[in-house]
């Protein structure tokens, strides 16, 4: 077990203080991660005690405390899960050989950018979000965005933890350019496109929660599975972490769509009382499930194939001995595009098409909880229901990019896909504009915006009706 130490100032369980050189690079750009939050995190709240949750230790069940924190104070720390003994590289070329603790010198480049582009959306992420503290439908919601943002100001900390202990000098100016990028600016962006929208309101927060949270999941497993140790150790850890970015996405979406459920059901229209209509919730949900498809990359990718033979980054769950070829090299992956208006099969060898599989893996898991959204929208006996788009639908990176399809995945003249999908599959202006005017800030203790329903559970065994947020 390694020993965590959380007097520090840096809170970790990699033995910080036992390397001088990479604690003192590591406390320099402390300050600079700071006075980034301090200007591109959350706007306000900074005197405001939260009630948050922080990683303490990686231990099942006691991993993390909760407690009012004010945010510039949270312990923003380093926690890799506990090494596996005699741990084996378990797929692609080098299956059998012992997993690196040390960056092997011909994957340096490769391994650097996964962690440069997994680093760059945490940072991105709080980006997008830092105005919405200021339209919060509930205290109990407030606390989950701030929640969601420090945690991913901590998955920050654990990738810059691995460029400066591992790449030296280009780790550390790495780890600089990730405090200087800025998600939408137009001369230094964020390296990935969803995370250069604006989540302009709370909706958004929670389909980006749901589906763009959700691509995280993914990336992560499969990195969890990689030859490079450290990176597999940190990746399990933050998968920790992510599960509740999860639910407040899932559960968020879900209460939007039972409030207005149960508006309908009443025999009211939505609109006439500030609540947000199916069509317009319909319409978020292909905008951010789309964007976050573009996020696993083409499903022809020849880096995902190099990754792959390279030992790291797996398939999703490859630990678990569910594919029969660790090495991917016999099977194909089947597949179908648009050519000449029709669907044509397209078979891409299996270890290209890596990908394809963890979109797949993903969109069965985004499958579920649109369903769940559905099973709420029966229980008031609608019959409207939510619906996932096919992933070939407006699509900007892989295969079906440039083509033209319908939600349904099938082919459409491209005449027809332009005039419908500005006015009728993706949110219009008018649409921007009516969310932004159901977003009113909700401060009272047990209280709730109109177009929300209330959690069916608070945070750590606390009711709705408790201050997860007192103002100073
Ligand atoms: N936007 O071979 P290709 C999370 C680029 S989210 C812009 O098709 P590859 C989180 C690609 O970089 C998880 N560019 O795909 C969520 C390449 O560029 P170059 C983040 C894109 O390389 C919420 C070119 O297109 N983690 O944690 O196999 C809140 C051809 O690429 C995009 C990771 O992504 C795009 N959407 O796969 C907070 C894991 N897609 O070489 C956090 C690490 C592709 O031509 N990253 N490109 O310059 C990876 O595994 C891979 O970089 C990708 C792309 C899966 C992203």
């Amino acid at each position: 077990m390694s020993e965590v130490d959380l007097t520090a100032k840096i809170p970790n369980n990699v033995n910080l203080h036992d390397d001088k050189k990479l604690q003192k690079a590591l406390e320099q750009w402390q300050p600079k991660f700071l006075d980034w939050w301090l200007e591109m995190g959350p706007t306000d709240f900074k005197l405001d005690e939260i009630y948050l949750r922080t990683a303490v230790g990686v231990g099942q069940g006691g991993w993390a405390n909760f407690g009012y924190v004010k945010m510039p104070d949270y312990r923003w720390g380093i926690f890799l899960a506990e090494p596996e003994p005699e741990r084996k590289i378990h797929f692609g070329d080098r299956i059998g050989e012992p997993s690196w603790d040390v960056v092997p010198g011909e994957f340096r480049n490769a391994l650097r950018r996964l962690i440069v582009t997994q680093a760059d959306t945490e940072p991105a992420s709080v980006e997008q979000q830092r105005l919405l503290g200021h339209t919060s439908p509930s205290l109990y919601d407030l606390r989950n965005l701030f929640q969601v943002n420090v945690e991913e100001g901590r998955h920050l900390w654990a990738m810059v933890y691995l460029l400066h202990r591992y790449f030296g000098a280009d780790g550390r100016d790495e780890a600089e350019e990730l405090l200087r990028r800025r998600s939408g600016n137009a001369d230094n962006p964020r390296i990935l496109q969803a995370f250069n929208k604006p989540a302009r309101d709370w909706l958004a927060f929670f389909c980006f929660t749901a589906f763009t949270d959700r691509d995280g999941k993914y990336q992560l497993a499969a990195l969890a599975e990689s030859g490079f140790d450290p990176l597999a150790r940190t990746t399990q850890f933050m998968l920790t972490e992510e599960a509740h970015h999860l639910s407040v996405g899932e559960n968020g979406v879900g209460r939007v769509v039972e409030r207005t459920a149960q508006l309908m059901k009443e025999g009211l229209d939505p609109r006439t009382v500030g609540a947000i209509p199916l069509d317009v919730v319909q319409r978020y949900v292909y905008e951010w499930s789309t964007a976050s498809y573009d996020l696993f990359g083409g499903e022809d990718s020849s880096n995902a194939a190099s990754y792959f033979a390279q030992g790291l980054k797996g398939r999703y769950r490859e630990a678990d001995g569910l594919y029969k070829d660790p090495k991917a090299l016999e099977q194909v992956y089947a597949t179908e595009v648009e050519d000449h208006g029709k669907l044509k099969t397209l078979e891409i060898p299996l270890r290209r098409a890596m990908n394809a599989l963890l979109l797949d893996a993903y969109v069965a898991d985004c499958k579920r909880i649109v369903d769940r959204w559905n099973r709420t929208l029966k229980k008031y006996e609608l019959a409207a229901e939510i619906k996932l788009p096919s992933v070939r639908f407006n699509r900007q990176q892989g295969i079906h990019s440039g083509h033209n399809y319908d939600p349904d995945g099938q082919p459409i003249p491209r005449e027809e896909f332009e005039k419908r999908i500005a006015g009728e599959w993706l949110p219009t202006q008018a649409d921007y504009e009516y969310v932004k005017s159901c977003m009113v800030k909700v401060h009272e203790v047990g209280k709730i915006a109109n177009w929300l329903a209330p959690p069916h559970q608070g945070i750590n065994n606390q009711p709705f009706e408790f201050e997860y947020v007192k103002f100073h």
